[in-house]
């Protein structure tokens, strides 16, 4: 079997999807899309004109994150994203749409917002996710679409100082997740592939790092996880 991986660099749901991939042992090359374009480059692959992550598996095209644990569970149900117990199959489930509904959208939002208020921050997404000459053009150039991609993340300046004011209760509810192991464990559900990626994207962010680095327990599971990011340049408001 082998499996097709559509995504963009530095998206945090593209790197759930390879770990759910992983911890299945299912091979699977990577296709790289160019951001912006991303949706329209998915619609035609075949997909809805969205979101990464989506897969090609075993004829079928799934999309989103949750969809992909289940469908990988479904094809391949060894090793198990999601524990047989029913007590433990709900926490895992429930941390796992709490990982995708509430805390996978903050870095998405932070990040947008930096890329709306800072040329200095779109030099730095152009040369570090997208594969064209003159970073300096590309960054004029992508004000629009910033703005525009901000929109559709529901990014603001009130956005950013609710998820800024969030951020220590977030990262308190993942230690509390690892301390009640619900994640975390040696073995790697889909809750862990969930929320990892976005402990680590919040750990990349400058401006951002003591805060996170203050929850050792989330923090180690990202990095155990998730060992590589780019670091992001502080952007952030003040
Ligand atoms: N929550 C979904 C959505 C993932 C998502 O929003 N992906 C972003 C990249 S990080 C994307 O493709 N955004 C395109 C857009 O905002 O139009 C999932 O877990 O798969």
């Amino acid at each position: 079997m082998t499996a097709t991986l559509y995504g963009i660099p530095l998206s945090h749901p593209v790197i759930t999807a390879r770990l759910a991939l992983e911890r299945k042992g299912v091979p699977y090359r990577e296709r790289t899309l160019l951001v912006g374009a991303h949706p329209l480059l998915l619609a035609a692959a075949g997909f809805r004109p969205t979101t990464v992550p989506a897969l090609r598996l075993e004829g079928q095209r799934i999309q989103g994150t949750l969809a992909i644990t289940r469908a990988l569970e479904a094809v391949v149900p060894a090793p198990p994203l999601f524990p047989d117990e029913p007590a433990a199959r709900a926490a895992v489930e429930a941390a796992e749409r709490w990982g995708e509904e509430t805390f996978q959208p903050i870095p998405r939002r932070l990040i947008r917002r930096t890329l709306v208020l800072s040329h200095a921050q779109r030099r730095w997404f152009a040369e570090t996710a997208m594969p064209l000459p003159a970073p300096d053009a590309v960054a004029l150039a992508l004000a629009p679409t910033a703005r525009l991609f901000a929109r559709l993340a529901h990014s603001s300046a009130g956005s950013t100082a609710a998820d800024l004011a969030a951020l220590d209760e977030h990262l308190g509810h993942v230690d509390g997740l690892i301390a009640d192991g619900v994640i975390g464990g040696g073995e790697v559900n889909a809750a862990d592939c969930q929320i990892a990626p976005t402990v680590r994207m919040l750990l990349a962010f400058a401006d951002l790092r003591d805060r996170v680095e203050a929850h050792a327990p989330a923090t180690a599971l990202a990095r155990r996880l998730v060992p590589d990011y780019p670091d992001i340049p502080a952007a952030l408001p003040g």
